[in-house]
């Protein structure tokens, strides 16, 4: 058995044949209790589609004859590829630049940090979690001029099907060029067939000149005046436990952070009921002492330098953990 044609979510699955045979395909993530079975395959070979990008599968095959069948063969293994997205920035941001990215009331202020046209959030956890097939999501940009207010577009796409690709039904902000200050969409969705988990988004905001209303469609475009940020946001599946849901929707703020970080809990959980640490790019934990709980919060008080964090968090009465 081998698989070819390896990407983010798909991969052609080959065995060997014995003639007048039919298969039966069955695959997992590794680490999954639940086979996914395909069963009566024709011909030694299979597209899986679908799959999760960066994730580790395993998958067996039996042949079928008549109404023999024989034992699965032995395990297998693939891996998908990293998702990759092109590349999009402005040039120039010396008039102006995106100072500012709210979704559903979590603000990330990038006024005083934005140093190019591309600044990239992906890999941090900012925003809170959102639902498959939930809506009344909003999301503001706010543009910055150094001087004159110039017309500026926004568009704002998410990935949902996390293909790699910024298609039109992904942009959930459409602005045409304008003098307006903060742009938004006030009640966009999370389509139900959206994948879930880490999901890139992507702002794009560019200088127009005359008329205004002109509409930035492309989100691979690189252009002489403003910026690009992207992000990653988390999507969640509201069907799982509310255990799980509940440690996805754990909130971490200011981001990015200055000395302190508060790590927002479910109501109804102290900080008894879960564990946390916080790793640096080097897993050197900076939060396993020295926290202490408010209400519902947790507040690191070492004096943290600035850098990209994970942090990791572990139910204690389910067992369940997330990492962010
Ligand atoms: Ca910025
Ligand atoms: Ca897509």
């Amino acid at each position: 058995m081998n698989a070819t044609n390896i990407v983010s979510s798909s991969v052609t699955l080959n065995w060997s044949t014995t003639a007048g045979a039919t298969f039966d395909l069955r695959y997992r993530e590794v680490g999954s209790g639940t086979w996914i079975v395909i069963n009566d395959i024709d011909t030694t070979t299979y597209d899986l589609t679908g799959l999760n990008p960066e994730t580790d599968y395993e998958y067996e095959v039996r042949s079928l004859c008549g109404t023999n069948s024989s034992v699965y063969s032995t395990t297998d293994n693939f891996s998908t590829a990293v998702v990759s997205y092109c590349n999009a920035q402005g040039n120039n941001i010396s008039d102006e630049y995106i100072s500012r990215v709210e979704i559903d009331g979590v603000i990330n202020d990038t006024e005083s940090s934005t140093s190019s046209g591309y600044s990239n959030f992906k890999g941090m956890s900012i925003f809170n979690s959102m639902a498959l097939n939930s809506s009344n999501h909003n999301i503001s940009v706010t543009k910055f001029w150094t001087g004159t207010n110039y017309n500026e577009a926004v568009s704002v796409w998410i990935d949902f099907d996390q293909d790699g690709i910024f298609s039109a039904a992904e942009k959930i902000l459409e602005s045409g060029s304008s003098t307006i200050q903060t742009v938004s969409n006030p009640n966009f969705s999370i389509p139900v067939d959206a994948k879930t988990g880490d999901t890139v988004m992507r702002v794009i905001m560019k200088y127009y000149g005359n008329p205004t209303g002109q509409i930035q469609n492309d989100p691979c475009e690189t252009f002489t005046y403003g910026e690009v940020e992207d992000y990653t946001v988390n999507i969640f599946d509201e069907t799982l436990s509310v255990n799980t849901q509940d440690l996805e929707s754990i909130a971490v703020y200011p981001n990015p952070f200055k000395d302190t970080i508060d790590i927002k809990i479910p109501s109804g959980m102290t900080n008894n009921d879960i564990s946390y640490n916080v790793n640096n790019v080097l897993s050197r934990s900076i939060a396993s002492n020295n926290v202490q709980l408010n209400d519902n919060t947790i507040r690191i008080l070492n004096n943290v330098q600035s850098g990209t964090y994970f942090l990791g968090i572990q139910d204690q009465n389910t067992n369940q953990s997330v990492v962010k």
